[in-house]
């Protein structure tokens, strides 16, 4: 044998032996559940698939330098990383295909994403954490291309931080920042600018980040040509490389089917990266893809017979088996019985997932035969009833779908009878999709009763001659309480560390919490978001500012895919608290509105977005999303940062509750609605409309997501029987959806006796200074005449025609 592979333990020929058979156990049992999975889709079981075929080896390599306590950020290629590190077997993938809705059996997500998207649990089942550092953790995955790039920086980031900062509680999350995280991405996918971000960010931060490229020369059909500037990756990222004066990247390039020399560089990069906090990418070349990049096509299509050639030549377990015979580790024949068990192996969990994917559909399915059968023995529809209860016979494979939906459809024939029969259907039907629902909809929140939503509100205290301070004072001390009090909290973001934030909300906090803690980051919104959600999947509690709230657009993918389906998607298993501040409303110009609020609340579902009219509300946000477990978005008003506010006496403690409003003033005419900066521009109003004899209530929304838990505005409804909901979002942006909450969800339209209405700014984004704002978002006069012309149409003889 020409080659030994390095370990930290020198182990004996035997051992080496039995390492190499058990990785080629793994590459085959990888291999044909891609293969029967594959089978599984075209037969019509399972609905897509993608799979590891291809691109076993390379990941046998990196499961052997994997350690316990390090993480994974992947996609859709590493079922045979994650079988090697024993978190995945044959039966969990077919499971993963059928989406069957047990988490017992489906593990990654109880067939909420499809195939191909693995995760770990980071979480007992009481929410509290695991010791992540005696297991092999894997962040859960997303399919957006280099999505899962922006949170591997935070997952690498945190080994930095447990190693450099004092005073954190690290036992269950790190042994002295020794930890790697491990990313793995498609050849194709480094054109995406997260990844690109991702890498610079992390040769800046020098942090434990092993990224390995998986390059087949293909996305999906597109070569390399058309991907990657010399169409070689490593070569164009040369520049990133370290030198003895100037840190930066280790770069290795490896081939795919080369076992020893991908051995050798994993345990290598392994060692490197954990002792130095170098980032390191490994370029994987010359791998394939036996079966075609996912079960949509077929990529006979679009490779030259050349191309095909080539990749069944190079075929890695191929290759791999080859090796292993040329190196005499063990006999064809023994070989041959490998791979005859492996394939039986697999066949056989492949049925018994089926079976018990299948099984309580059957179940549901002959109880609801029976009890239809029973309930058109007593209705004058007995022959529709049966027709639909004969459709159901027919249906062999039965999904939760098929029962339901005939269950459904017979109750119609049922519709003004009255036996204990369709009673007992109606009832069964009922159960059936109250069970059901919570295996689709669950954890879109933390459930409750432990949620944000509980934690009560504490008000803040002031002593007797409390003084009177810009806004940024008390956001700045309650910080100040914050970093104090919770050494797990870190903030970062453009200008937060030396300067302390552009509005000096954390002025002089970076020279008592050290640079880690309260930290400058470069322009790079998505993975200032990335971060923070790694170093909370890491057990930190990370505050990622973004300077203002039209640049949230650029974080909006990792926001959106990524942290706000995290705890859905796993269905409680991992979880990511990361808040995020931003500051926003009334801003002036195209791109410093500060109002896209609706586009955030459709697209943040999952996230608690917190609208806080003044600091000392922001303050006890941020205080509030502390004390719990929850990811949320803080939208600091950017004009009251100088406005005066009194200095509370019980900083770090007073809580803003999360979903519940505040009645700012009292009145009887109208209810007014709304949140923000253009909130202090409807006080104002309302005093004005005093003068004409209007008395309208006012009412701050606070919390968008979530809207009033307590229907307060409904009491409010019924009082004044009148509604506007004010904004500066667009029309039918955010008021809509608080009317639709108010008038819908709360049933306010059964006490209005005027039409709700909102009044928002123009549909296009605001133009420049005074007069942009006046003209393009809702001004104190348009406010005021809005109101009127409500209560002119009530009450035209008390209320004139305006103009
Ligand atoms: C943002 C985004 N764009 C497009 C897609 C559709 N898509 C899925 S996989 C893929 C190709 C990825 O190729 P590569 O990164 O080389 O990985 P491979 O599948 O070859 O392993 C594309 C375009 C997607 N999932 N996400
Ligand atoms: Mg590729």
């Amino acid at each position: 044998m020409s080659v030994k592979y390095q370990t930290s333990s020198d182990i004996s020929f035997e051992d080496f032996k039995a390492q190499i058979l058990f990785d080629y156990k793994i590459a085959l049992t990888s291999r044909e559940c891609s293969i029967l999975g594959r089978r599984e889709v075209l037969t019509g079981k399972a609905k897509f698939g993608i799979f590891g075929d291809g691109k076993e080896l390379p990941q046998l390599a990196m499961a052997r330098a994997f350690k316990n306590g390090d993480f994974r950020s992947g996609y859709y290629r590493d079922q045979t990383f994650m079988m090697a590190i024993g978190q995945f077997t044959a039966k969990d993938f077919f499971h993963g295909l059928y989406a069957t809705t047990d988490l017992e059996k489906e593990p990654m997500s109880a067939g909420r994403q499809m195939g191909g998207h693995f995760g770990t649990y980071s979480l007992n089942e009481d929410g509290s954490w695991k010791d992540l550092t005696k297991q092999k953790n894997s962040s859960p995955d997303i399919s957006p291309t280099a999505g899962q790039m922006p949170r591997l920086l935070g997952l690498a980031q945190a080994s930095k931080i447990y190693r450099h900062v004092e005073g954190i509680k690290s036992a269950k999350f790190s042994h002295d920042g020794n930890e790697v995280a491990w990313g793995t991405i498609g050849n194709a996918s480094t054109s995406e600018g997260h990844f690109f971000e991702t890498i610079n960010a992390a040769g800046v931060l020098q942090v434990p980040m092993i990224v390995s490229i998986w390059d087949d020369e293909y996305g999906i059909s597109v070569p390399a040509k058309y991907q990657t500037t010399k169409e070689d990756i490593s070569k164009i990222l040369e520049g990133f490389k370290r030198d003895k004066d100037t840190p930066g990247y280790e770069i290795m390039k490896v081939k795919g089917w080369d076992y020893t020399a991908l051995i050798h560089t994993y345990e290598n990069a392994s060692d490197m990266a954990r002792e130095e906090h170098v980032p390191i990418i490994i370029h994987v070349v010359e791998l394939t893809q036996p079966q075609g990049h996912s079960t949509s096509g077929s990529h006979e299509r679009y490779k030259s017979e050349v191309r095909l050639e080539w990749e069944r030549e190079h075929d890695c377990n191929k290759r791999f088996r080859e090796w292993i015979l040329a190196n005499k580790i063990t006999e064809e024949d023994t070989l041959k019985e490998m791979e005859k068990a492996i394939k039986r192996e697999v066949r056989t969990a492949k049925k018994e997932a089926w079976e018990e994917f299948l099984a309580p559909h059957k179940k549901a399915k002959s109880t609801l035969i029976s009890l239809i059968d029973q309930a058109a023995n007593h209705s004058a529809n007995k022959a529709f009833i049966t027709k639909v209860k004969n459709d159901l016979i027919a249906v062999e494979e039965p999904l939760k779908k098929d029962v339901a939906s005939k269950g459904r459809k017979a109750l119609r024939y049922l519709l003004g009878e009255d036996t204990p029969q369709k009673r007992a259907l109606q009832l069964w039907i009922n159960q059936f999709i109250e069970e059901c629902q919570p295996k689709f909809s669950s954890h879109l929140y933390k459930e409750q009763p432990q949620n944000a939503t509980s934690i009560p509100e504490i008000k803040p205290t002031y002593s007797e001659n409390t003084e009177m301070v810009d806004g940024r004072i008390v956001l700045r001390d309650n910080f100040d309480q914050i970093f104090g009090k919770y050494p797990e909290t870190l903030i970062f973001g453009e200008d937060s560390g030396a300067i302390g934030d552009v509005n000096q909300g954390l002025e002089g906090l970076q020279n008592k919490y050290g640079e880690l803690r309260v930290a400058d980051t470069g322009i790079r919104e998505a993975t200032i978001i990335g971060q923070g959600i790694g170093l909370a999947l890491r057990g930190l509690r990370p505050i990622a500012e973004i300077q203002y709230l039209d640049y949230l657009m650029y974080g909006l993918q990792t926001l959106s895919d990524d942290l706000s389906t995290l705890l859905y998607r796993t269905v409680g298993k991992q979880k990511a608290p990361l808040i995020v501040r931003t500051r926003g409303h009334r801003l002036e110009g195209i791109w410093h509105s500060g109002s896209q609020m609706g586009g955030f609340i459709h697209l943040l579902r999952g996230m608690y977005i917190l609208v806080p009219r003044n600091m000392t509300k922001a303050a006890g946000f941020y205080n509030t999303l502390l004390k719990s477990d929850e990811p949320a978005l803080v939208v600091e008003s950017l004009n009251g940062y100088r406005l005066k506010e009194p200095l509370p006496n019980n900083m770090g403690e007073f809580c803003t509750p999360i979903g519940v409003v505040e009645t700012l003033k009292h009145g009887s005419d109208i209810t007014l609605v709304s949140y923000g900066s253009t909130l202090r521009i409807v006080m104002e109003v309302a005093q004005e409309l005093k003068e004409v004899g209007i008395d309208a209530e006012v009412i701050d929304a606070q919390t968008l997501l979530p809207f009033d838990l307590g229907h307060d505005v409904l009491e409010s409804v019924k009082k004044t029987n009148r509604l506007l909901v004010i904004d500066e979002d667009v029309p039918g942006g955010c008021s809509a959806y608080l009317i639709r909450e108010i008038v819908e969800k709360q049933g306010a339209y059964r006490y209005l006796d005027s039409a709700p209405q909102t009044l928002t700014a123009n549909a296009h984004r605001p133009a420049y200074a005074s007069d942009g704002d006046y003209f393009s978002k809702p001004n104190a006069e348009d406010i005021f005449e809005k109101v009127y012309a409500i209560m002119h149409e009530t009450n035209p003889i008390d209320y004139p025609k305006l103009r």
